[in-house]
């Protein structure tokens, strides 16, 4: 197995056929010339979370319109989140085939975050590609980086691929891929978004040398310890919590609001469908660490561990395997 790296900033460069080809489209004019200093860029790779974050960030950001439970609030029950996919309310800027028309959304409108205080924002883009005006120091603007380990990474992005790859959106004539040829490609770095190691070491980095521009968090601590990682980020949006809300129990409802087994539950993320391609119960599957087990090989754990050791060498960052 090669295990070459063919990451550039060009995030189509690595795309397998043109059918499944995920054109990026970062639109400079769209949000990075105008990027702003109260905006929230949600970034991850695909599969590692990012409908927990973006339900979370919306729920801390938007908490004093709507508050994350009903015995705190009878507003509860006019929670977007409950109503809304939070792929809606956090929308992505770099997919414009998702969107009607192939269309992007237009940012600089705000009309997608409701009446955040300030715009939420979702890529998958790579650090380096991320357009300059998002990235200088003088655009006060904060990226919240959720990654997962490599192993489920690899085997709910699989999974997930095979079943979108049966849908006519994405116009595959229902070609599945094996686990085989997909582990091969996910070592080669053959990803839509680049190599998973470059992804993200391109934001642990910048969250090193500038922590208070990029937070970096990992899945599995969003698991572990919720009230905590909840409080980090809110801490680091600048909209960290009072000791009169903490004593209200207003973390612990939003962690609970957010949780997988609230969000899937929620009649929308059941039987909704995203934007009439996609249904939202597909995001959903389930919200485990280290299901990886079920599906991976002795060979792939080892082939994967050997590599990940390789590419993050002294990088400080390190993923143990992920057991349950
Ligand atoms: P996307 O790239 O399609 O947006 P993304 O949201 O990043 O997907 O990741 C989906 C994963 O997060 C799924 O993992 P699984 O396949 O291993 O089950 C999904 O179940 C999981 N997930 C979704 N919501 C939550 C949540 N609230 N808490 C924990 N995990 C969640």
């Amino acid at each position: 197995m090669s295990t070459s790296t063919q990451h550039t900033n060009d995030t189509n460069s690595n795309s397998r056929h043109d059918n499944d080809e995920i054109s990026v489209h970062l639109c400079e004019d769209n949000v990075g010339r105008h990027a702003s200093h109260t905006d929230l860029i949600i970034a991850t790779l695909p599969k590692s979370g990012t409908i927990w974050l973006k339900a979370l960030a919306f729920a801390i950001i938007n908490r004093s319109h709507y508050p994350s439970s009903s015995s705190s609030s009878e507003n509860y029950h006019q929670h977007p989140l409950l109503t809304i996919s939070p792929r809606d309310l956090v929308p992505f800027v770099d997919f414009k085939q998702l969107y009607p028309d192939n269309r992007l959304l237009d940012f600089t409108k705000n009309s997608t975050n409701h009446d955040s205080p300030c715009r939420l924002i979702a890529t998958h883009v790579p650090y380096p590609s991320l357009p300059e005006s998002i990235k200088i120091t003088a655009t006060n603007c904060k990226i919240v980086y959720l990654c997962r380990n490599p192993q489920d990474n690899f085997s709910s992005l699989w999974l997930f691929m095979n079943k979108a790859r049966a849908m006519p959106m994405l116009n595959n004539n229902n070609a599945s891929l094996s686990m085989d040829e997909a582990f091969d490609y996910f070592c080669d770095g053959v990803q839509e978004f680049g190599p998973y190691w470059d992804h993200v070491l391109g934001y642990w980095k910048e969250s090193i040398k500038n922590p208070d521009k990029v937070l970096f968090d990992k899945y599995e601590n969003l698991k572990k310890e919720p009230k905590t990682q909840t409080k980090r980020i809110a801490e680091f949006t600048g909209c960290g919590f009072s000791s009169e809300e903490e004593n209200q129990g207003v973390v612990e409802d939003i962690s609970s609001l957010c949780s997988f087994e609230n969000l899937k539950n929620l009649d929308v993320n059941k039987n909704g469908t995203w934007r009439g391609t996609i249904q939202n119960k597909e995001f959903f599957r389930k919200g485990e660490v280290g299901d990886w087990k079920n599906y991976l090989t002795p060979i792939m754990i080892k082939t994967l561990d050997g590599l990940m050791k390789e590419k993050l060498h002294g990088s400080g960052l390190v993923f143990q395997n992920y057991l349950p």
